[in-house]
């Protein structure tokens, strides 16, 4: 029988519901959402409404989703979206605002996951017979392929600004925001103030199996609840799961605070590793990114060998992996974590 332990740092997504969770999640009382009729998803979308500071909000089944429909409600088809060009909407999410919403995705490079609102504003269409309009602008908080770093509010609230003047409605992909929130010891609000919508992921650092929530004005949640019936995502009985979004919400601060000390000592020891580097000051989350360029490896081969002794991670290309830290890690699972690369490299 093999007893190998596995160290799963892939990502947030992998972690399993709480005891409380499961003990919500049985006592939850349903109806059919469809309907409006789901007390437990109704208080989630409250209770998630007032913590981000906006009129409303809709469990929607995914972060993927959550992000389609903002760009589906905010923009027509023909139009432009202004995003950052290693953001999760334009690399990962199948080309479903170019597929679904018809929208032209119109990258930009960003500094640390951040674009800054000159570089956004030469980017904003003029009028001219050859060209589209710009329909929307986003921004990724706590930016994932920049190593979960957190966007300088300073600079949030500029291009916030901007978008105000330009009449452009302004999307925050938040998955991990609340993990943002955490790093710069704000209340959430200080950061959802410089947007008109923003998804955030139950199923992330927060913890929860599945579900992500959408907020913005009622008028924003109204169009957004139709679109979700639209792409299948009316679903029903949803109180079972919502149940668990609601203790994420409740519960996430006991382990959020020891997940971002778990990257930054992984960090740290593997920044002493020969010829492995991880930027420290760019740890602010529970993602870091390792550059192993100077190894030899190739980041795929090596993430093979780091499979094999039960270390599981993502290759972000060939010479960067991205390790995750979440509720299912703990300190002595990072000690092993760095003893297995360590070994490898030896
Ligand atoms: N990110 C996943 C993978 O898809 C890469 C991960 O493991 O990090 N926005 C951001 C910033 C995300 O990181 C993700 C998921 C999503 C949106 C999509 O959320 P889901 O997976 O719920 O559709």
């Amino acid at each position: 029988m093999n007893t190998q332990q596995i160290f799963d740092f892939r990502s947030d997504t992998v972690t399993h519901p709480t005891e409380e969770m499961l003990k919500e999640i049985v006592k939850a009382p349903l109806g059919d959402d469809v309907y409006g009729d789901d007390e437990t998803v109704n208080l989630l979308e409250a209770k998630t409404a007032e913590l981000m500071g906006k009129e409303g909000a809709l469990f929607v089944p995914s972060g993927t989703m959550g992000n389609l429909i903002a760009v589906l409600a905010h923009t027509t088809p023909g139009q432009e979206v202004i995003l950052e060009e290693s953001c999760h909407i334009y690399l990962y999410e199948v080309a479903g605002i170019a597929r679904i919403a018809g929208v032209q995705a119109k990258p930009i490079k960003g500094k640390d996951g951040m674009i800054l609102a000159k570089d956004i504003e030469g980017a904003i269409r003029q009028e001219n017979i050859h060209f589209p309009e710009t329909g929307l602008i986003c921004l990724e908080n706590t930016h994932n392929m920049a190593g979960g770093v957190v966007l300088p509010l300073e600079e949030m609230r500029k291009v916030y600004e901007l978008a105000k003047i330009k009449e452009i409605p302004l999307h925050i992909d938040g998955a991990r925001i609340i993990n943002a929130a955490h790093h710069l010891k704000v209340d959430v609000k200080e950061i959802t103030q410089y947007a008109d919508s923003v998804m955030f992921c139950l199923s992330k650092g927060l913890s929860a199996p599945i579900g992500s929530m959408l907020v913005g004005t009622k008028d924003f949640i109204k169009k957004a609840r139709k679109l979700r019936k639209m792409l299948g995502g009316g679903m029903r009985q949803v109180g079972i799961i919502a149940a668990a979004g609601l203790v994420a919400l409740r519960d996430h601060s006991q382990w959020m605070e020891e997940d971002h000390l778990n990257a930054k000592k992984l960090a740290f020891g593997l920044n002493l590793i020969d010829g492995v580097r991880v930027n420290l000051d760019k740890v602010h989350t529970n993602i870091l990114m390792a550059d192993i360029s100077e190894t030899g490896f190739n980041a795929y081969d090596l993430v093979n060998r780091m499979s094999e002794k039960g270390l599981l991670v993502n290759p972000r290309n060939e010479r960067l992996i991205r390790f995750v830290t979440h509720r299912g890690i703990n300190n002595r699972d990072v000690e092993a974590a760095i003893k297995i690369v360590k070994e490898i490299l030896a």
